[in-house]
């Protein structure tokens, strides 16, 4: 709970600045089934803060300070919930930085960041665009605590991201089954429908909570502008409890803004974007989620806790006392 002011009506009907008590996580979900979509763009307390750290896009050579090893990809997870990241989207890739979906790989990662930080776990099941679908499928054998789902096949640059709906179907079930909480990333308007489709056929994830994440940007998915975000947003089915966006490359910007602007939550990494400014790449993941963190701030929206954010998606606790 944290104190903070809002305007209210005063004893005199007239606007005035009131005390009230926000509850950053619980009052996520009030933004669910009873509120008119419209409802769904009204600022809301805190930010959780994804980081996407790696990706499967980015090459080593091209990019060194990539965190590609599991002791970068550690450091990394430690300063960038010091930072202010509540939960972290991993890729990994193996002992040549190439993307991996390697189960062994996958465990030992989920374990080594369980160990040094408190952050959400979030698997990637998109791998790279030529991962098979069914190696797809082995990510949560590993134990995260969360797993992206995309929401439908996605142009992706001259390739294909492929995600036919029965993959779906049957990820998310298996996501149910193992009690691991789903993030829906949405790259088109298109997704937003196929959401609702695997909800109504399937109903709710583990937890009951439903977070989204609108990857906007990508050559060949939905543009990162704010008027398509917002497009998305309203489109949301009523079962959503919380989304956030996210803006590729030279959106990110726009979009972070927009998504903190209308309640919504940021998703930042090198996995999206290599440039920090004109002229000035990343040098670390962490500078990318401290300006979030400062601009969440600024919106007297701070970055949630991890615990938060744990309460916010409804995590199963996976962590050993
Ligand atoms: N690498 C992209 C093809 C996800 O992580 O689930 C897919 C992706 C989405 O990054
Ligand atoms: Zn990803």
């Amino acid at each position: 709970m944290r104190g903070f002011a809002r305007w209210g009506k005063g004893t005199a009907g007239r606007l005035q600045p009131r005390c009230g008590r926000d509850d950053a996580a619980g009052s996520m979900t009030a933004m669910t089934n009873d509120s008119p979509p419209a409802m769904q763009t009204l600022p809301r307390a805190g930010t959780l803060i994804a980081v996407a750290p790696t990706g499967a896009e980015t090459a080593k050579s091209d990019c060194p300070q990539l965190p590609t090893t599991l002791a970068e990809l550690v450091e990394t997870a430690v300063a960038c919930q010091a930072a202010g990241a509540s939960l972290i989207h991993i890729h990994i890739r193996d002992a040549d930085h190439q993307p991996s979906l390697d189960p062994f790989l996958l465990r030992e990662t989920v374990q080594a960041v369980r160990e040094r930080t408190s952050l959400v776990i979030q698997l990637s099941t998109g791998g790279n665009v030529h991962d098979p679908l069914e190696k797809r499928l082995t990510v949560l054998d590993a134990e995260p605590d969360s797993c992206s789902l995309t929401c439908g096949t996605t142009n992706f640059g001259d390739d294909v991201f492929l995600n036919p709906f029965p993959f779906m179907a049957q990820l998310y079930q298996q996501a149910q089954e193992r009690e691991i909480v789903p993030e829906f990333e949405l790259f088109d308007l298109g997704h937003v429908a196929a959401l609702r489709r695997l909800i109504d056929a399937y109903g709710l994830p583990f937890g009951g909570k439903v977070h989204v994440d609108f990857i906007t940007g990508v050559p060949g998915g939905m543009p990162g502008t704010p008027a398509a975000l917002m497009a998305g947003v309203q489109a949301l089915p009523r079962d959503v409890t919380s989304w956030a966006a996210t803006g590729v490359g030279r959106s990110h910007l726009p979009i972070a803004a927009t998504a903190l602007a209308s309640g919504g939550h940021l998703r930042v990494g090198m996995e999206d974007n290599l440039i920090y400014a004109k002229g000035r790449p990343v040098q670390h993941n962490d500078e990318l989620v401290s300006r979030a963190a400062d601009l969440a701030r600024l919106m007297q929206r701070p970055p949630l806790t991890t615990h938060e954010a744990r309460a916010l998606l409804s995590v199963k606790e996976r962590r050993i006392a």
